[in-house]
């Protein structure tokens, strides 16, 4: 059975015409675990795993990816 999820998250970007949020990191439509594996690596650098865009991967970034959590 397919369950409906409600997708609020605390912040977004539009891509093209399509809004996703902005820690969805893999593009497929929720906050998880692959976004997170995504950002471990990328810990310490810019670039598009840097949130708030000052510069690095930190816990920064981290808290942001927990608040917009879909699972
Ligand atoms: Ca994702
Ligand atoms: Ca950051």
């Amino acid at each position: 059975m397919h369950v409906l999820r409600s997708l609020t998250p605390v912040s977004r970007m539009t891509i093209g015409l399509e809004t996703r949020p902005l820690a969805d990191l893999d593009g497929d439509g929720f906050v998880s675990c692959s976004d997170i594996g995504l950002s471990l690596p990328a810990w310490g650098s810019p670039g598009p795993t840097d949130l708030n865009d000052d510069g690095t991967t930190d816990g920064v970034d981290l808290g942001m990816m927990l608040s917009a959590w879909t699972g």
